[in-house]
């Protein structure tokens, strides 16, 4: 005997057994059913929405049916340069989370988050936190231009209490994959806006990503009011191989405006004469670290693409 198949959306996933929450509140371990398997050979990822069924007579719990996903972010397969692997899926938005200091933010690193997040069609989100260490107005000198883009901007402290009560309504009932270096404060602030919750954020480092070989697989953990939020080791190395060169600009937004005033169509913005981009950031319309990040960016792609 089954009963009606219900809904779920799968946590995590080893060796064929997937952590499932379910619309009731509990987590459940459950196997894909064997022809889903044997059919499709599509693979469930961590994010999946599934419908499970539960054998009363056995007590288990069975996948069989993954729901059509919303988003999804892959990266390149570990020792493979043209496979890929779903990272996550069904995320609404990338939460990128730097420090005013300690450490010191790194443009270029949340330009790259920005890109992958563009390119995969996810919302972006920036946290600024550690502002108690210095002062609002040298903040928002430093990320008022992002605002300006149409990213929104946190400024937050788990020492203050400052923005958190923003931030908590910016994850409610939403997909959200929480990234940024190490030393920020992302566990600092899992633990300030869900107290008291079992998020096991200490497992949220891409420091235990970094060897080649090794995978950690992404997590996603169930928040009280509603929604997820989204461990994923190695979001880093998300999004960015699987680009082409010519599709980097769309995803600077600043950038589509000016893209019709280059003079040629196939313009790469980098030393080509009467470049549309290079007068707007001479004109002081596009800030210079966002088009120094695009010319990392685009030479980075580029050489990804002349090695295939
Ligand atoms: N001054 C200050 N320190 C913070 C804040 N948030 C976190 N920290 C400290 O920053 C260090 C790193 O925090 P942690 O949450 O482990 O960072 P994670 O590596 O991003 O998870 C710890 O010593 C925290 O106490 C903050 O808002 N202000
Ligand atoms: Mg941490
Ligand atoms: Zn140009």
């Amino acid at each position: 005997m089954t009963a009606a198949p219900v809904h779920g959306v799968v946590l995590q996933g080893t060796g064929g057994v997937y952590q499932i929450h379910l619309a009731d509140g509990t987590t459940q371990a459950g196997a894909m059913r064997g022809r889903l398997k044997r059919e499709g050979g599509v693979k469930i990822a961590v994010g999946d929405d599934v419908l499970v069924e539960h054998d009363q007579a056995t007590g288990g719990w069975t996948i069989v049916e993954i729901l059509p996903r919303r988003s999804r972010l892959a990266r390149r397969a570990p020792g493979s340069a043209h496979m890929e692997r779903i990272v996550v899926t069904n995320v609404d938005q990338v939460v990128v989370v730097f420090a005013m200091v300690r450490p010191e933010p790194n443009a270029k690193m949340l330009d790259r988050f920005l890109v992958v997040a563009e390119t995969n069609d996810v919302a972006a989100r920036i946290v600024i936190n550690k502002v108690d260490l210095d002062s609002r107005r040298a903040a928002e000198e430093l990320f008022g231009g992002y605002a300006a883009l149409g990213y929104p901007v946190h400024y937050t402290s788990t020492v203050t209490g400052d923005g958190l009560p923003e931030l908590l309504e910016a994850l409610r009932g939403r997909v959200s994959a929480l990234s940024g270096p190490s030393g920020v404060g992302k566990s600092s602030l899992l633990n300030a806006l869900y107290p008291g919750l079992d998020l096991r954020v200490g497992a949220i480092s891409e420091s235990v990503n970094k060897g080649r070989h090794t995978t950690v697989g992404a997590r996603m953990h169930p928040l009280p009011r509603g929604g997820y939020v989204v461990d994923t080791p190695g979001l880093r190395e998300v999004g960015l191989w699987g680009i082409a060169a010519r599709d980097l600009e769309r995803c600077f937004p600043e950038f589509v405006a000016v893209l019709g005033t280059c003079r040629f169509a196939d313009c790469r913005h980098l030393s080509e004469p009467e470049c549309g981009v290079r007068s707007a950031v001479d004109a002081g319309r596009i800030m210079p670290s966002r088009y120094e990040s695009y010319v990392k960016l685009r030479e980075e792609v580029e050489e990804v693409e002349r090695t295939w």
